[in-house]
């Protein structure tokens, strides 16, 4: 029979992906430019996948295409940047009127915004579709964050909703599958049309952009327990999996608790976190977020911070000599009992979290203007709730949260955030201070703090600013006494001459 869809690319996306489609019921072509990469994938999987023989093996990309039902559907999960456009290239003449392709693959967003176009002028269809939850995701239900055409997504949506993740309509809790063969009953997809074009795969680098400071934070959190209290790996995993059982509740906390209490396999004495060395390394869409944000004009300092933070941590052979050359200061008295401490780290880090989601979803706000698309931002954290990374308790909330409120200038405004950032704040403040004078760094927690207070802040120094501005290059200055829009030039440093008005 004739194939239900088509999928390019044999990496450990490609392939989970391919039988997860097999095992909700779809015949699905496979290829690969390496070809025997396809006789290994169908081998292993006739060996040990129940679903093993929906799939058809396809040695050429003739073959491949005309084994699947047309209007043709093509997923591709190849790497990133010209290795897609090499493939797009390679397929092109193959495809037929109407036969849409769809990029599964981690695009920058403006690539898959010229390729809709490129292929749109061609007769063809392209979905540029965010793909979240690493290998297990794709295998047993990810996150999946479609943009592209209204028409194109009314084509791949029934298989799109079949193989995302699923959450129990009523909890919002993710329904677990992890059996091949297995698919979850009923529960809400979690998958959505984002938008026109590169909406999608914009959606999904902030994600990935969230996922980064999301990460930093439990770090950060990870950190002061460890030098400032002392703690010891297995002490901070029970705490991580109490915080796991409230507001805090998270995939990123859950597998923190869980590698926190592994020990190392090659020296059972100790813990296998303790083995691990700290630079961290990083595939650049955390990099696109913040860059984002800066051509944008929006403030994500924390997911920025996050970005900064790995490279600092990457520098590892000039932070082991500096250590020994730059004092911090003398390790102060903790003013507070550790148990006391350890709530008030919880605090911080959710208070933290609140200002870096805002964050993410003010740069969503703002390139949906840039760009022309509608989001819909409680659309969005609705199917963040299953199968990606940063899925948690907390997007139920800003579910909510957009659902009361559609326009919602910025989730810190929503009452429900609002109320926790005031009766965190005091806590927030005391970890930063007590981090802060132990010279313990706390980027993220520090950055988000500074967000906060910035935002709420109705006069900020931007006065002093504009006017050195204006002292060394005229650039001018609005009033407070005058509409917005009149700009003003003295002679400095004598103000006393007229004021010239332009
Ligand atoms: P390969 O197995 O032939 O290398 C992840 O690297 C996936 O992207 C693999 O399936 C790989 O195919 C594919 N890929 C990488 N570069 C490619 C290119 N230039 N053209 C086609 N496929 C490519």
């Amino acid at each position: 029979p004739p194939a239900d869809i088509g999928l390019i690319g044999l990496a450990v996306m490609g392939q989970n992906l391919i039988l997860n489609m097999a095992d909700h019921g779809y015949t699905v072509a496979v290829y690969n430019r390496t070809s025997s990469k396809v006789d290994d994938f169908i081998a292993s999987a006739k060996a040990s996948e129940p679903s093993a023989g929906r799939l058809v093996g396809c040695k050429s990309l003739k073959k491949f295409v005309s084994s699947i039902k047309r209007p043709r559907k093509i997923v591709l999960l190849v790497k990133a940047g010209w290795a897609t456009d090499a493939t797009i290239e390679s397929v092109v003449p193959y495809l037929e009127k109407g036969d849409i392709i769809i990029d599964g693959g981690n695009a920058l967003w403006t690539d898959t915004i010229r390729r809709e176009q490129e292929l749109t002028a061609k007769g063809l269809r392209f979905i540029g579709s965010g793909v979240s939850g690493g290998e297990t995701g794709a295998r047993f239900g990810p996150s999946l964050m479609p943009g592209g055409s209204k028409e194109a997504w009314k084509e791949l949506e029934p298989i799109w909703k079949a193989i995302s993740a699923k959450v129990d309509r009523k909890t919002g809790r993710p329904i677990e599958v992890d059996t091949p063969g297995q698919v979850a009953k009923g529960g809400e997809p979690c998958t959505v049309h984002i938008g026109e074009n590169g909406a999608g795969h914009y959606v999904k680098m902030v994600h990935n952009g969230i996922e980064y400071i999301d990460m930093q934070l439990i770090c950060e959190a990870y950190m002061l327990m460890k030098n400032l209290l002392g703690m010891k790996p297995d002490a901070m995993s029970e705490v991580f999996a109490g915080w796991n059982e409230g507001d805090l509740d998270s995939y990123l906390i859950e597998i923190t608790a869980d590698i926190l209490q592994q020990k190392d396999p090659m020296n059972k004495r100790r813990f296998l976190v303790d083995s691990v060395l700290d630079t961290a390394g990083q595939k650049g869409t955390g990099k696109w977020t913040s860059t984002s944000a800066l051509d944008l004009g929006i403030p994500a300092n924390a997911i920025a911070e996050a970005v900064f933070a790995r490279c600092l941590s990457a520098i590892k052979e000039e932070r082991v000599s500096a250590s020994k050359q730059l004092r911090g200061p003398k390790a102060p008295r903790l003013p507070m009992s550790k148990a006391k401490a350890i709530e008030a780290i919880r605090e911080a880090l959710y208070c933290s979290k609140i200002c870096a989601y805002a964050q993410g979803f003010q740069l969503m706000a703002e390139a949906a203007r840039e760009y022309d698309w509608k989001l819909d931002f409680g659309k969005i954290a609705k199917i963040f709730r299953g199968g990606c990374i940063i899925r948690a308790r907390f997007l139920q909330k800003i579910t909510e949260a957009y659902k009361a409120d559609r326009r919602l200038q910025n989730l810190m405004l929503d009452p429900y955030f609002k109320k926790a950032l005031h009766g965190g704040q005091g806590n927030w403040r005391s970890v930063v201070t007590m981090a802060t004078n132990a010279g313990v760094p706390i980027p993220a927690f520090s950055s988000a703090l500074a967000y906060f207070d910035g935002y709420r802040t109705a006069v900020l120094p931007a006065n002093l600013l504009q006017a050195q501005r204006d002292y060394f290059g005229a650039h001018t200055f609005e009033r407070t006494d005058k509409p917005r829009g009149q700009f003003f030039h003295v002679d400095w440093p004598e103000p006393g001459r007229p004021i010239s008005k332009s």
